[in-house]
């Protein structure tokens, strides 16, 4: 199985998003439906950010899926800490998505994991409860038990967990990447067939120089993918990000190598 991108660029905290979601323009979020498909995307994350008031979030998003859906057959990340966006966006997805996401707190578990069964979906699991993110990968490992165990309780396949254990921006939470890469490892280990891994990868360059933020992206795609990382929220549209990704594939051993492999990676 190889590699998940799964494309970051369409969330309300860009601004080109943002506005038109208040104007309820389809074109920037059909160019970048488009645009990330071709960088080689495999599902679209949907995130309508803070544009838009809490009240006149489940119309929002059922007015987002729509508008992809015209443009692109990819399927869906929803990405919403508001469950009733989630489950109105949901009665609309004509491919199985994934809700995005849900920490390791009993209720909100019980409604996402009963959920994901209603509507053939897939879940992420956040290392987290209401108390926040811990640091140490222990935690980490921790909460993603309790997930797994939900997961299974409410019937959700392995293949269709997708534990993400936090990475943070490296400029003010140094300490939590090393943590991060310990964490997916062992995540790997709690069940066999294990849960799939993900990340939302740029958090680890955000507000630091313009002039680092490929290079940290990149860096750390290559070595949580070392660790045992599965699928990215990522930049699809930076193509040596993409190339790293391809590129890790042949390393360990999971694409056949070739002289071409670059090609392949992206014709495919
Ligand atoms: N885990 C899960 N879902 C997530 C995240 C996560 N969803 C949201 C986010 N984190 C992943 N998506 C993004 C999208 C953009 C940025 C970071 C994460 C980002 N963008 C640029 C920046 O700030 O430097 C540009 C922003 C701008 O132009 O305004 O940082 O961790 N499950």
């Amino acid at each position: 199985m190889t590699m998940l991108i799964f494309g970051e660029r369409i969330n309300g905290m860009y601004t080109d998003i943002g506005d038109a979601l208040k104007a309820k323009d389809p074109k920037p979020l059909q160019f970048w439906a488009t645009k990330q498909e071709e960088g080689g995307a495999h599902y679209l994350d949907l995130n309508s950010g803070p544009a838009i008031p809490k009240e006149e979030r489940a119309e929002a998003y059922q007015w987002m899926v729509n508008v992809v859906q015209e443009v692109s057959e990819l399927p869906l990340l929803l990405d919403s800490t508001n469950y009733d966006a989630i489950e109105a966006g949901l009665k609309l997805c004509k491919k199985p998505a994934i809700i995005n996401s849900v920490d390791a707190t009993p209720e909100k578990m019980e409604r996402v994991f009963k959920m994901a069964a209603d509507y053939n979906a897939g879940v992420v699991g956040l290392t987290m409860d209401k108390k926040g993110i811990p640091l140490d990968h222990e935690l980490r490992v921790a909460f993603a038990m309790e997930l797994v165990a939900a997961a299974d309780e409410y019937g959700l396949p392995m293949e269709d967990l997708y534990i993400d254990p936090l990475i943070l921006p490296v400029n003010v939470a140094q300490e939590h990447a090393l943590q991060v890469l310990k964490s997916l490892a062992q995540i790997k280990m709690l069940a066999d067939p294990a849960p799939r891994t993900v990340l939302g990868l740029t958090n680890v360059s955000q507000k630091s120089p313009h002039n680092i933020t490929n290079l940290l992206n990149r860096t750390y795609l290559a070595m949580a993918i070392g660790a045992g990382l599965d699928a990215a929220i990522m930049n699809a549209n930076d193509e040596e990000l993409v190339d790293v990704a391809a590129t890790t594939q042949i390393l360990l051993g999971r694409s056949i190598y070739a002289d071409s492999y670059l090609n392949v990676f992206r014709q495919r």
